[in-house]
């Protein structure tokens, strides 16, 4: 999805994809905030005739996993096949359009993952050495003393142990000229820049080498390195090819047209291995890198560091439950600026439901349907002598349609969902500036209400048409009262004014977003 895309020029393909997952946590409003953006970019290309591949999963090797299986009691196998189940059921319960969900136990991934370590050793960027150095268990990576803070890690605030062993070692530091060199030549490769920005000046340091195999003296899950057995791969080497699996196993030729396209969506407490590992590995392994780095902020929950220990731990399905997941997905989205950090507050979540959802949109699907059914029986009406102010709603949407194109591309969806709004609460002005319900009285006005009410159905109907990324389901369901078929969302679609034969009838208004009553 390059930034430079505008509207009726998107690229033929894209290729999204989310973090794979660890299973030593269930998934939480974080994990479920970066699959919800990129559930909505893919439905948004998807609704343009974007070929796009979408790819979501869970990682599963490593120390992390291995403990936290042993405290669960249960093999690393059984524990990393319960909780990727629980993700991946999570994620379906959630509607969301995923093309695959990878594991990194999977046969293609461990195959591939050993074809690429024996490619890049048998170029020479794979040495083996003794190294000792401070390493965190958390992070599952060695800490140099510069990046500690008071002697601790800065993520776990825990104390990193010293841990000297024989180890094999990727060149890293090889490439860092040109990964400066590649972040120079392409600007958005890591967007948005502020995260460019970190990468460039880590990148001022010396770059090490880079510490991938463990001994399975000391941890036996993970990938088996090809030409050593006594060791396992350091799971962040494993990891990240995942990338490549999921498209290189749809064959050569559409390998070929999605990698270049290829989209991480990340937040960034995961720059360093995906803007300075993973590319740094994608040039040595001699493939080209992705399209682009997409890197998010994180959420706290009323302020606080979401965390078991606070027992603050928002559950997407507790909050599909209770609000439905359109009014979810809708919050998340339209309350944070991709990159930047966002704070997570039922009580502004019930505020946004309330005047977004239940005012501005549930009202004017339930006050243009049940004014087609009082006047017309549903059945729609010619539009004839057409008004400035019939024009100027139609204008309204138009540009709508423009400016989400825009936004979504440059990743801004709140600012897109700003538009779809404003453009509604102009279709909600209009029914107080036209007053149909007061025309309605004299029958020789007849003629301008059914006209007024067709506007308004072409309102609906673009209203559905550029939210259904972002609420899918609620857009489904205004299509259903529009009485228009499947493929109605589509985009481009037919222009203003064409999408309603005179005598096609709409059904009777039901309500979409129940407002939510909050205890006094
Ligand atoms: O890092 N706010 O997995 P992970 C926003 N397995 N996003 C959040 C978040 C929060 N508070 N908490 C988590 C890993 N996330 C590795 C990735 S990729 C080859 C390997 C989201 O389970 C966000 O996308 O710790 C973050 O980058 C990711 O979860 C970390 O997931």
């Amino acid at each position: 999805m390059p930034s430079e895309t505008r509207a009726g020029t998107e690229p033929a393909r894209i290729y999204i994809t989310t973090p794979l997952y660890y299973v030593n946590a269930e998934p939480h409003l974080g994990s479920a905030y970066t699959i919800l953006i990129c559930d909505t970019i893919a439905r948004f290309h998807r609704q343009r005739g974007v070929e796009t591949f979408f790819l979501t999963g869970t990682d599963e090797h490593g120390d992390k996993i291995a403990q936290a299986a042993a405290a669960a009691n249960e093999t690393p196998k059984a524990y990393a096949d319960r909780i990727s189940a629980a993700f991946r059921s999570t994620w379906e319960a959630c509607g969301l359009t995923y093309d695959r969900f990878i594991r990194t136990t999977d046969a293609d991934h461990v195959r591939i993952v050993r074809a690429i370590l024996q490619q890049v050793y048998d170029a020479g960027d794979i040495y083996f050495s003794s190294y000792g150095g401070l390493y965190c268990t958390g992070c599952e990576r060695f800490y140099t003393e510069k990046e500690l803070v008071d002697g601790k890690c800065p993520d776990h605030r825990t104390a990193p142990e010293w841990i000297e062993e024989e180890n094999y070692f990727f060149r890293m530091g090889k490439y860092q000229e040109r990964l400066i060199a590649a972040l120079h030549a392409r600007p958005e490769l890591v967007r948005p820049e502020r995260y460019r920005n970190e990468v460039l000046a880590m990148l001022r340091e010396p770059l090490e080498d880079l510490c991938i195999s463990r001994p399975k003296a000391r941890l036996t899950w993970g990938i088996e390195l090809p030409f050593d057995d006594r060791f396992v791969t350091y799971v962040w080497f494993d990891a990240l090819i995942n990338y490549v699996t999921a498209v290189r196993e749809l064959g050569a030729e559409r390998y070929a047209q999605l990698w270049p396209v290829a989209n991480h969506f990340i937040a960034k407490d995961i720059l360093k291995p995906h803007a300075v590992f993973w590319p740094t590995m994608l040039m040595a392994a001699g493939l080209p890198l992705y399209q682009h780095l997409n890197v998010h902020g994180y959420w706290t929950v009323n302020g606080d560091k979401m965390s078991k220990s606070l027992g603050n731990v928002v559950r997407p399905l507790d909050m599909k439950e209770r609000y439905g997941m359109d009014a979810f997905r809708y919050v998340l989205l339209r309350e944070s600026v991709f990159g930047l950090d966002a704070d997570f507050r039922e009580e502004a979540l019930v505020t946004r439901i309330n005047a977004d959802l239940a005012n501005n949109l549930g009202n004017l699907v339930s006050r243009t349907l049940s004014m087609q059914q009082r006047y017309f029986a549903g059945a729609v009406q010619p539009r004839s002598d057409p008004r400035p102010e019939d024009d100027a709603l139609r204008a309204t949407f138009e540009a709508a349609g423009v400016e989400v194109d825009e936004q979504v591309c440059a990743l801004m969806l709140a600012r897109a969902l700003e538009a779809i709004w404003r453009a509604a609460d102009h279709a909600n002005k209009y029914i107080v500036e036209t007053a149909p319900f007061t025309l309605a009285k004299d029958a020789a006005a007849l003629p301008r209400v059914g006209t007024i009410l067709h506007n308004l159905l072409e309102a609906l109907r673009v209203t559905a048409q550029l939210a259904a990324p972002f609420i899918p389901e609620s857009c489904e369901r205004i299509r259903d009262l529009l009485n228009l078929p499947a493929d109605a969302l589509a985009l481009p679609g037919p222009a203003w004014g064409e999408a309603f034969a005179p005598g096609h009838v709409v059904q009777a208004p039901v309500s979409l977003f129940p407002r939510i009553e909050t205890p006094a």
